[in-house]
């Protein structure tokens, strides 16, 4: 028998049927589910063999019983609660002897990412970060062009980033500083990784804007300099797609414009595919963005001038 015993964590939330469909899709059981939230009536359209729990206490106790028999013995728990829960829950799953799959952002600070470290080596467990733009067919095709440009390229970026959200956000953990650590953190994680993943190193980042609903700001890589604008405020989208589409994902690279909003959906089963083939990204290479995000929140908005400014702010 192939199939891996999973547990989930926050699995009433809105992304966990997507790790729930990698689960299954890929052949698997989702052996256990926990969330202080009840509503998970989707577990039957997809594991209706599922154990779940709303309290951690139980949720833990049954997972010590699975640890009895290596049939049962949870190989992996992943981790979709809200931001500010992830150590802790990460914590959890690998003192529980299981490996870890972990949304974004992993963890808000370096320091915390050298704690996990330690529990790593404590436990003999990986801890893995789902980063699913690096599995996107267009930023992989745009990784390709920049590698085989002359090594001496410098490309010019514009980054529009927009997913708009309705009032509920605000209202929610996800509009709490403390629990999600703001837009820049929470949403602009994943363009910071992927902005690595095709440029390189960082090497100069200045924030020019900073709001509950919006941020935009400059970043010099190795390979770009890029002037990046992220909003969930719908007001915010171009015209040419107000009324029409909700997301505006854009990288304009030295004028080409690269609308990277489709192709989402399957990402999560790819990512959870290269991990259960050895192929996961982990601590060391989630630290780049996490080390971006953690200085963003850290800066100051000084005053935007020439061309490093996004023309939306300018
Ligand atoms: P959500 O609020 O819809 O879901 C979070 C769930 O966690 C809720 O069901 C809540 O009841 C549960 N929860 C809260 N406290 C808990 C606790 N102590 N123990 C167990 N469960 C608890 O949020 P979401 O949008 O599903 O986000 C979940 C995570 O996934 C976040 O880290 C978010 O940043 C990330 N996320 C990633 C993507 C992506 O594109 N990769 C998309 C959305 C969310
Ligand atoms: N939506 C919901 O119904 N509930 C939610 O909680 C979120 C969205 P997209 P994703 O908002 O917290 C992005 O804009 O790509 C609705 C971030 N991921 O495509 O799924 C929404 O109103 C993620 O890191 O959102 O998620 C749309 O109707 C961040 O945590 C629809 O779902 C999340 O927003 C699709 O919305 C968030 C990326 O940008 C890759």
């Amino acid at each position: 028998d192939t199939r891996k015993p999973f547990a989930l964590i926050g699995a009433a939330g809105y992304i966990a049927p997507r790790h729930m469909r990698a689960i299954k899709d890929l052949g698997h059981t989702l052996a256990v589910a926990y969330d202080i939230n009840d509503s998970v009536g989707i577990i039957d359209s997809l594991h209706p063999q599922a154990e779940f729990f709303t309290q951690f206490e139980c949720f833990q106790e049954h997972a010590q019983t699975l640890r009895r028999d290596p049939a049962t013995a949870l190989a992996y728990v992943a981790v979709c609660s809200p931001n500010h829960l992830h150590h802790p829950h990460i914590a959890a799953g690998l003192r529980l002897g299981a490996d870890v799959i972990c949304e974004k952002p992993l963890v808000p600070t370096p320091e915390l990412l050298h704690e996990l470290q330690r529990i790593e080596a404590e436990t003999g467990r990986r801890v893995f970060n789902i980063l699913q733009l690096r599995h996107h067919d267009a930023i992989l095709k745009l990784r390709e062009k920049v590698a085989a440009a002359p090594a001496d390229t410098k490309f010019d970026v514009e980054l529009t980033y927009i997913t708009s959200r309705g009032k509920w956000y605000a209202q929610s953990w996800k509009g709490d500083p403390r629990k999600s650590y703001g837009v820049a953190t929470n949403i602009g994680v994943h363009f910071f990784d992927m902005l690595h993943f095709i440029f390189g190193q960082l090497q100069t980042s200045v924030v020019h804007h900073q709001a509950e609903a919006s941020a935009a700001g400059f970043l010099e890589y190795e390979r770009a300099r890029v002037r990046w604008f992220l909003s969930i405020d719908a007001n915010d989208l171009p015209d040419s797609v107000k009324g029409k589409k909700t997301t505006f994902r854009n990288i304009d690279i030295s004028g080409e414009q690269l609308e990277f909003s489709e192709g989402f959906t399957d990402l999560h089963t790819v990512s959870y595919r290269e991990i259960l083939a050895g192929r996961g990204y982990g601590l060391a290479d989630a630290r780049h963005c996490i080390e971006t995000v953690a200085a963003i929140r850290r800066m100051a908005p000084v005053a935007a001038t020439g061309a490093e400014v996004h023309p939306f702010i300018a």
